[in-house]
């Protein structure tokens, strides 16, 4: 574990005593208020970053956050929201003793309705859970990512995640089409909506979506469910150059467009790890320097199925693809996806890994991988890329045994500057968080920067709300 929020200066804010702590019992009963064995609470998902906090209040309605924000807010003392504590920038840990605000009893599903697609669901509904429910009824949450056993989907707002559908359904600005939030002062936002269509002034639920939990805290939300399709059809295809890969982006842009569900990368050094750790999974194909699983999701299956082999099939004689599996059969699809889904979990488990989320032109998408190779030579043991192709979104991760400041000291703000150069952003989906607080500066101009600030302070002004995070 690496304790780089060790040398972070405390915040002004007010020392938690007992009073407080008896305060939150009878608010919420004793159940709910935690003092002991918050290790989980404390420490981020990829073990970078461990708080001390000493309390973990558990509420069960937006009341209860509401009635803690409000004396928290009186009190001056900080709290961090967390969801499912699966983000990647530490955004969901405290640095120093934060009150965690976890939210894991905002667990319900309130509605689904199946004509207009609107599904109304707490914060704290597991990611997973919530599209189960919507598949009840023949729904689907326009969401999936590898984390969605633990993720929240109040954190996935929050952090507005990306995922591996938004080449089909556009991200959570779109399908979030209202939410609840709590602000700092204990005010209850009510910004729920049930229509797509809704100009009346300032969007501001926007606000919620991808503000990290610095603005407010988001309990509850109205989500758009498209229809599960009925036929989904999944290639998992080997090619040799990053050349052919964006060649058959563009084939399958052109010859799968209204049934393309989604369109992921894979490197080899990223395919082998995770085949390496896990031994359960299964490879239909090896051995190729680039790999790409394309999804189609429509209506009619023999017609998707026509369509997608004819792809691979056209894309094999022009030489582009090298090999391919498809299959449309459930289980087979699981077994592909779990590939992907477990890849950045199989570096995680390898060794220590510093991860970058960027945005970068397609042209451009993967010289960063080898640019990166070179500078870390023996220092890495692995520098690999995957991720979300469709949306121009690339995950380099760079590996070493244990973290050490040579090889981070060649990496950034390397990567930062690397992509602030193209005009690309330096978290495309995980967001900032604690990790990259520090670089804002290269995605964002001043005057926006200085605009959320101001922004932070209204909504916030005494900085109670997600301290140490976003901005500096
Ligand atoms: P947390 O980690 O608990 O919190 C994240 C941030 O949101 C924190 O700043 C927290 O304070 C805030 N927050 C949480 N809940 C609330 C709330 N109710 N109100 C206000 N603020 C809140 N991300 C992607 O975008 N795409 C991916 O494909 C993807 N894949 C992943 C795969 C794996 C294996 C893992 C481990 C992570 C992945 N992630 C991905 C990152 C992460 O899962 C997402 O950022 C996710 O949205 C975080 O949800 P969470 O509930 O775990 O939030
Ligand atoms: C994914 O797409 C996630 O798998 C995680 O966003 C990426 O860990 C990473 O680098
Ligand atoms: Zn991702």
């Amino acid at each position: 574990l690496t304790q780089i929020s060790d040398n972070v200066q405390r915040g002004n804010y007010a020392q938690l005593n007992d009073k407080d702590v008896s305060h939150f019992e009878q608010l919420l009963g004793k159940n709910y208020v935690l003092t002991e064995d918050l290790e989980g609470y404390n420490i981020c998902f990829l073990k970078r970053i461990r708080g001390n906090s000493k309390l973990v209040l558990k509420p069960g309605n937006t009341q209860e956050v509401a009635a803690i924000l409000r004396y928290c807010n009186e009190r001056r003392l900080a709290v961090v929201p967390q969801g499912g504590n699966t983000g990647l920038v530490g955004g969901s840990v405290p640095i120093c003793d934060e009150i965690v605000l976890s939210m894991q009893r905002l667990n319900k599903v309130l509605s689904v309705d199946e004509v207009t697609g609107i599904a109304i669901v707490e914060a704290g509904c597991i990611l997973e859970n919530f599209d189960q429910r919507a598949r009840d009824v023949g729904l689907t949450v326009p969401l999936d990512l590898g984390a969605k056993a633990s993720c929240h989907i109040g954190g996935n707002v929050s952090t507005n995640a990306g995922g591996v559908r938004v080449v089909r359904y556009g991200n959570l600005h779109g399908s979030v089409l209202g939410v609840e939030a709590v602000l700092a002062n204990g005010q209850v936002l009510d910004l729920m909506s049930n229509f797509k269509k809704d100009n009346t002034g300032y969007h501001m639920k926007h606000l919620f979506i991808g503000s990290e939990g610095t603005l407010g805290v988001v309990t509850k939300l109205a989500m758009l469910c498209p229809h599960v399709s009925k036929a989904v059809n999944v290639a998992f295809i080997g090619l040799n150059s990053f050349d052919d890969v964006l060649k058959t982006f563009v084939s399958a842009k052109r010859n799968l467009g209204e049934i393309l569900s989604s369109c992921e990368l894979i490197d080899q050094l990223a395919l082998n790890t995770a085949l390496q750790q896990f031994k359960f999974l299964n490879s239909p194909i090896s051995g190729y320097p680039f790999y790409m699983l394309i999804e189609t999701s429509g209506s009619n299956g023999d017609h998707d199925e026509e369509k997608i082999n004819q792809f691979i099939s056209q894309g094999m004689e022009r030489g582009e693809i090298l090999d391919g599996t498809v299959t449309g059969e459930p289980g087979k699809v699981q077994e592909i996806w779990k590939i992907r889904e477990m890849v950045p979990l199989g570096l995680i488990e390898k060794s220590f890994c510093f991860k970058y989320d960027i945005s970068l032109p397609l042209r451009d998408f993967y010289n960063i991988v080898d640019v990166m190779r070179e500078r870390c030579g023996p220092l890495a043991t692995i520098v690999c890329g995957y991720g979300h192709l469709g949306d121009s979104n690339l995950h380099l991760n760079v590996s070493c045994d244990q973290f050490n400041d040579e090889i981070y000291k060649r990496v950034e703000p390397f990567v930062y500057e690397y992509t602030s150069k193209l005009k690309g952003s330096i978290s495309a989906e995980h967001g900032i968080g604690f990790l990259k607080k520090d670089y804002l500066h290269y995605s964002k101009d001043p005057v926006a920067i200085n605009w959320m600030r101001d922004m932070k302070k209204m909504f916030d002004p005494n900085g109670i709300l997600n301290p140490y995070k976003m901005l500096n």
